[in-house]
């Protein structure tokens, strides 16, 4: 039988695109680290006729009619949430982090008021203050930044700069940042100069479910996640947060700033959630870690330069402009030719803007989701560095573009089946 019999019949060019898509998700090693295969029953309820219904509001305080489905879905999300983070209040309803940022601070924060977050050259994201994007436009933000010796959290120093300049909140959680982050310091800082402690774990959701990262949400006022990344669930996110910001937090998604939820995601997250509270999931948290933490060992061995020198969780940053002589965008394109997809990445201090920066970004994830162990990291890590010392040499680049998909071929990706092709 077709695969995708009524996409074929109805557009054949978007279902032709759509398994070229999973042909190279499953023939390349995926290691932007805030991607990864979503499990097929997560794919199932996103792609469920669930996306036909209007749902604005909350499970039964709705605009609408007809919600008998929809809000016995929408409390199996939330109550799996508030249960797996030790939450007081859970809202699953944005659309995805950024929107879930921005109505965090619609909701704790007046227009003008002061915020910190890690700048975003330094492995902060747009929505927690950066100049050019709402954030950084809307409040007035004063960016912390990393030591310029260990490329690490200097907790002594962001206290010192919040003692000046006073910030309504605090976002602490990042997108390239490698190491454990201590959540109780930043709770330490907050409470000091009377700030709010916002985290941001999108990045390492996974790691916090799977006990491998501590969790802040419990002492955090409040939070936010993705729900895609380590997490393994579909496009979405996610607010947590105390009690007493609950209801200022649903009026800012809705009606502050969107409409309807997304229903189909709505399901689709909790069944991520119940993937998240299994044993196996832990399993899959824990090897993240030793893959990564066995990728940068041997990264190391090659002479390339990791920031702050290795990795905790689930991420590498390195250095390519100074220790190979190739910058990260032209690094991340030879690495793409050999079939190692990645990120150019600014590292902490670039001299370089950030289209053409100096670092790569990448991740383990996706690769663990696949089942990949320590050995494939050692293969993983020698083809990275040859790619490097060869980036101009096509041949070689396609020589090892042909050893990973060999490579891949040993591997199956959760929520694809080549055999579906044929
Ligand atoms: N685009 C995400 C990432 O790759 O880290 C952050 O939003």
């Amino acid at each position: 039988m077709t695969y995708l019999p009524a996409l074929q019949k109805t557009d054949p060019e978007v279902r032709d695109l759509i398994v070229s898509e999973e042909k190279r998700e499953a023939d390349k090693i995926r290691l932007i680290p805030s991607e990864n295969y979503a499990s097929q029953a997560v794919m199932e309820a996103t792609g469920s006729i669930l996306t036909n219904k209007y749902s604005e509001g909350y499970p039964h305080k709705r605009y609408y009619e007809g919600q008998q489905v929809t809000d016995a879905i929408e409390d199996l999300a939330i109550d799996r949430a508030k249960e797996l983070f030790g939450v007081e209040h859970a809202n699953v309803q944005p659309y995805s982090g950024s929107p879930a940022n921005m109505a965090v601070y619609h909701a704790v924060l007046e227009h003008g008021d002061t915020i910190m977050g890690l700048a975003l050259p330094h492995g902060g994201h747009l929505t927690h203050g950066w100049k050019v994007n709402f954030s950084g436009k809307t409040y007035n933000s004063v960016p912390y930044e990393l030591d310029p010796e260990t490329e690490m959290l200097d907790y002594g120093k962001i206290l010192e700069k919040a003692r000046e300049v006073k910030p309504k909140l605090i976002v602490a959680g990042y997108t390239a940042y490698p190491r454990i982050i201590d959540w109780e310091k930043f709770r330490e800082i907050c409470d000091e100069v009377g700030a709010l402690f916002h985290a941001d774990t999108s990045h390492i959701t996974g790691l916090i479910v799977g006990g491998v990262h501590p969790n802040p949400f419990p002492i955090a006022d409040t939070g936010i996640t993705t729900t895609h990344k380590s997490l393994r669930g579909p496009r979405g996110a996610m607010i947590m947060s105390k009690a007493e910001h609950a209801q200022k937090i649903d009026k800012a998604i809705m009606p502050g700033l969107q409409g309807g939820p997304h229903n189909h995601t709505t399901a689709a997250i909790a069944v991520a959630l119940k993937e998240a509270k299994t044993p196996e999931f832990k399993t899959y948290a824990e090897q993240i870690v030793k893959n990564a933490k066995a990728l940068a060992e041997n990264m190391k061995s090659h002479g390339l330069r990791l920031v702050s020198g290795g990795t905790d969780n689930h991420l590498i940053l390195f250095e390519t402009q100074q220790s190979k002589g190739i910058s990260g965008r032209d690094a991340a394109k030879a690495l793409d030719k050999a079939g190692i997809v990645t990120n150019c990445n600014t590292v902490p201090f670039d001299p370089n803007p950030p289209f053409n920066p100096s670092g790569v970004r990448i991740g383990t994830p996706a690769i663990t989701s696949r089942g990949m162990k320590e050995d494939e990291m050692k293969k993983i890590g020698d083809w990275i560095n040859s790619v490097l010392e060869n980036h101009e040499d096509e041949t070689k680049l396609t020589g090892i573009a042909e050893d990973v998909k060999a490579l891949c071929d040993d591997f199956s990706c959760p929520g694809i089946n080549p055999g579906n092709w044929s």
